[in-house]
Parts: C-alpha cells; structure tokens; sequence
C-alpha cells in the first residue's frame, strides 16, 4: 500500500480532486470508478500525476495506507450508497470514509450513524467551486466527528482555495453538519443570482442599454462593496455575443431557469425549521415559474402596468439599483445564517458562523469580499441572532433603505417582476414592525379554531367564546 488518499468517483469532479490531491507535495492518490473507462482516461490523460490505479474496491483498499482515507465523488444518491456499502466491506475500523458529493444533510446524518457502527468514521463534505473549484481550491465543508478532522484537516486545508492567506475549510460540525451548510450555501446563491438577474432587467428597460454596457455597469460595481464571483461573471456572460447570430448571447438563450435541487432543499429545511429564508425562496420560485412556458404564454395577455417604466436621470436609477441589490444581498445572508443557527440548534451542531463566513471567501460560487463583514459581524457577537442588526449591515442599510423603496415600487408600478428585491424589503420591513398584523391573525385562529391568544398585558394564554357571549377566559395553551 502506497496511497495515502483515495477517491472513488472520477467523473469531472472527483477526477479533478484527485488530480488537486496529486498535485500537493507528499501526496499518492488512490483512483478507483465503477467502470473502467474513466480510470484510463486519467491516467493516459495525466501521466504526471501521482496516482495509483485500482479496478476493484479490494484493490483500491490494499492500495491504502491504513488508516485508510477515501473521497467518494460520484452521483447523489443511491450511487453513495452503493459505495459506501462496498467500501464498508472492505475497510477496517479507523478507516475514513468523506462523501464529497451533493448528499441531502439527512442521508448524511442516517449514513454516519450507520457507518460509525461498523467503526470506520464517515465524513459528508459539501464541495463548492465546480469543476475549477475541484481542480484548482474549492471551499470545502467537512462534517464528521473531531476524530476524522485530525486525519482529514491536514489534506483538506492542502487542497482548499486560499483566500487572504487561509485555507476556505473548517470543522462545520459533527454528521450533517457539512452538508446542511454547503444546501445553505447554494440557497444564498440561487438568491445572489435573482437579485443580479433582477438588477440587470431593470437597468436594461428602465435606461435601454445594451447588455454590454450593462456589462460595463457591473464590472464597475465589481470594483465597490458588490465585488464578488457571481458579480464578475455576470459582465463576462453579458458582454459574451453570438457567433452564430451576432446578438448578445443573453438574447438568444432562453428565459427558463434549471435547478438541480439544492435551492429546494434549503427552503424545505427552512420551512420545517421555521425560518423565514424569503429571499431565497422568491429565487427559488422565479427559477419554476420561469420554465412553465405554457402557463407564461396563455398568461401574456393579462393586464399590466398602465405605464412603462422611464427613467429621467440614468445614472441616479443605476445607483438606486445598486443599492437595492446590495440591501437584498444582507437580507439573503441574514436569512441564510439564521437558516445555519436554526439547524444547528436542531441537529446538536457546533457552528462558528464566522467561521463559514470565511471559508465560501474563496473557492466557492458566492466567494465575496462582503463575507469578511459577515465574520467581523459574528466576531463581535458570536450569538447576533440577527446578522442583519449588526453595527456594518445596519449602517448600510441606512444608506440603501430609500433607493431599495423607490427600486421595489417603481418596478411594481412598471409591471416590471422584481420579487427578490421586493420580498426582501418586506422581510426587513416585517423584522423592523413595532406590531405585526399576526395579532388578527391569532384573533381569527381563536374564532375558527378555539387555537387561543396571548394577551400584551398579562400572561397566560386566553380564548373568547365567540359563539356564545364573547366574553373572554384562561384556556390552556393549545396553539
Ligand atoms: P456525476 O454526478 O455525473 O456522477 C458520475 C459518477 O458517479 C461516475 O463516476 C459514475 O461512475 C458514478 N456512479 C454512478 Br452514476 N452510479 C454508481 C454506482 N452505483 N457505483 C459507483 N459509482 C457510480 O459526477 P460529477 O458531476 O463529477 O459530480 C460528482 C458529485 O459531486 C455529485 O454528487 C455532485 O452533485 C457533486 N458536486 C458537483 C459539482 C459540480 O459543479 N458538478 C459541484 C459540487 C459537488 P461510472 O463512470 O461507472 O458511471
């Protein structure tokens, strides 16, 4: 045995995390796939690298050394399961086995209680960065027990994106903990890329500018408080033209957004835990109600705005849109960190919110120079119970709150959608309410469900007889 890591799965991601792994120092990489292809295919297509070849998970277990370490890079799913089954089979107690794919946190959480049994540890990692990431650093987010991170931490922190001189992974948190927080992650982004989408809609018909200039705009705002990945390619996609037609790019794709799953998952976890992620699901939703082509297209004749959007002043507009996208963004953080909170107080993690902060700074999707707010945030508060009241958000927020008002209703008034920036405000507006209108709400559940109320001046819980005199008594709590 010579490897002193291993990855199973070697499709683009794991064959260039393998190839990330064999490039660090010290490193001898065991590669083992299901059919044999693709094994051949790396090494005829990278004989520098130091790897290993297995064909069987006998082979590749005697290839490591013990303790053995093995990432498995394959399908969500049943794919994991099948793999771990036949790794379990031939590893021994002390082993590690990481699962790096996309795993739901709960498959997470039931496949570590029933690996641990068998003694080998079992680690579920959220990989961020894509296919570059994979290759070149990705952010990485290991769960697992403290155990495996003494092993793991070493080679994770040698194979991570580095940003401002440290490596983008931590310990999450035990089980699920990784993947919980790389669902959280990928919910942020489906946000951060509606609230761009939405920026750019309103730029290109509120000021008619083609989507090059806009290109401009945004590589301009990539140069402020907005500099971020998503920000930058957003320039890059704009300015891309058509070879075949000679449009811009944007023009010729067609307006119906995929999803693999990811934004879904963070906003049915919100939902149980009861976390309001309303950024993140307005994302989530625009992305299904653009690829219903046939609902759109009976719908097109409805009655809109009675007038167009015009703008006098262009670049006082592009500002209001600057900030309006960048009070959303704090809102679809703040909103991602309480879902972080929620599930840790949940699931019995240990999370240093600061400290993820810091590992999607490089490597990762929504990588930005904001998340260095957002550890600064947490550093002075570690229990801030709502990252958006902390002392930099607020301010900024101050500055932004008119421009996202007159953003938010001059593209209601346009009949122009804009349910990010607009749901976001809501949500700051309901947080900020001195009362919220939940009072009729709990007086309605009372009269049709006897659901009972509590009252502002004394405690206990009361219900009024609205069938029969309507006067008021002490109930039990029976929500
Ligand atoms: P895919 O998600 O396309 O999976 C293909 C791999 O799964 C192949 O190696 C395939 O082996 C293997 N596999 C399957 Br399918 N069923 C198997 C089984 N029963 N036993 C053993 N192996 C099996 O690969 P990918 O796009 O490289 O992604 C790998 C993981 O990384 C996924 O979980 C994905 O969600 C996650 N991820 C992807 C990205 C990204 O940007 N693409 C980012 C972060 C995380 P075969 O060659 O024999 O068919």
């Amino acid at each position: 045995a010579t490897a002193n890591i291993g990855v199973v799965g070697l499709a683009v991601m794991g064959s260039n995390l393998a190839r990330n792994l064999a490039s660090r120092e010290g490193n001898t990489v065991a590669v083992f796939n299901r059919s044999r292809s693709k094994t051949d295919e790396l090494l005829a297509t990278h004989p520098e690298a130091n790897f290993v070849s297995a064909f069987s998970y006998e082979e590749f277990a005697a290839s490591l050394t013990t303790p053995r370490t093995a990432v498995i890079m394959v399908k969500a799913g049943k794919a994991t399961d099948a793999v771990i089954d036949a790794l379990v089979n031939v590893f021994e107690p002390g082993d590690i086995i990481v699962d790096g794919g996309n795993a739901l946190f709960t498959d997470t959480i039931r496949r570590e209680k029933a690996v641990r049994e068998t003694g080998i540890n079992f680690v579920g990692m959220g990989v961020s960065g894509g296919e570059e990431g994979a290759l070149l650093g990705p952010s990485l987010m290991p769960g697992g027990s403290d155990e495996s991170w003494i092993t793991l931490g070493p080679i994770l922190r040698s194979i991570a994106a580095v940003a401002e001189g440290e490596p983008c992974v931590t310990h999450v948190g035990h089980d699920g903990a990784g993947h919980f927080v790389k669902m959280v992650h990928n919910g942020i982004e489906y946000a951060d890329m509606q609230l761009i989408a939405e920026a750019y809609d309103l730029i290109r018909r509120g000021t008619g500018k083609s989507p090059a200039e806009i290109a401009d705009v945004f590589a301009e705002w990539n140069r402020g408080e907005l500099e971020s990945y998503l920000i930058e390619i957003t320039a890059e996609v704009l300015r891309q033209v058509d070879a075949a037609t000679g449009k811009p790019l944007v023009d010729v794709i067609v307006d119906q957004a995929g999803a693999k799953g990811t934004g879904a998952w963070t906003v049915q976890t919100a939902l149980s835990l009861g976390v309001p992620v309303s950024g993140i699901a307005e994302a989530t939703f625009a992305r299904s109600l653009s690829s219903h082509p046939e609902q759109r297209a009976i719908s097109r004749s409805l009655p809109g705005a009675e007038e167009d959007l015009e703008v006098e002043d262009v670049d006082a507009f592009i500002e209001d849109v600057r900030l309006a996208l960048y009070a959303s963004k704090i809102v679809a953080y703040s909103q991602g960190f309480d879902e972080i909170r929620a599930g840790a107080a949940e699931y019995g993690w240990n999370i240093d919110l600061g400290a993820i902060a810091k590992i999607w700074r490089g490597g990762c999707i929504i990588r930005a120079q904001f998340l260095n707010r957002i550890t600064e945030a947490y550093a002075e508060a570690p229990d801030l119970a709502v990252l958006l009241t902390a002392p930099y958000f607020v301010d900024a927020l101050g500055r932004a709150q008119g421009a996202w008002r007159r953003i938010v209703s001059t593209s209601a008034n346009a009949g122009i959608p804009a349910p990010a920036f607009s749901s976001s405000l809501a949500y700051y507006d309901g947080l900020r309410a001195e009362r919220l209108p939940a009072a009729l709400i709990q007086g309605q559940r009372d009269f049709f469900g006897a659901h009972t109320y509590k009252r502002i001046d004394k405690d206990g819980t009361f219900h009024t007889l609205w069938s029969g005199d309507r006067t008021e008594i002490e109930a039990e709590d029976t929500h």
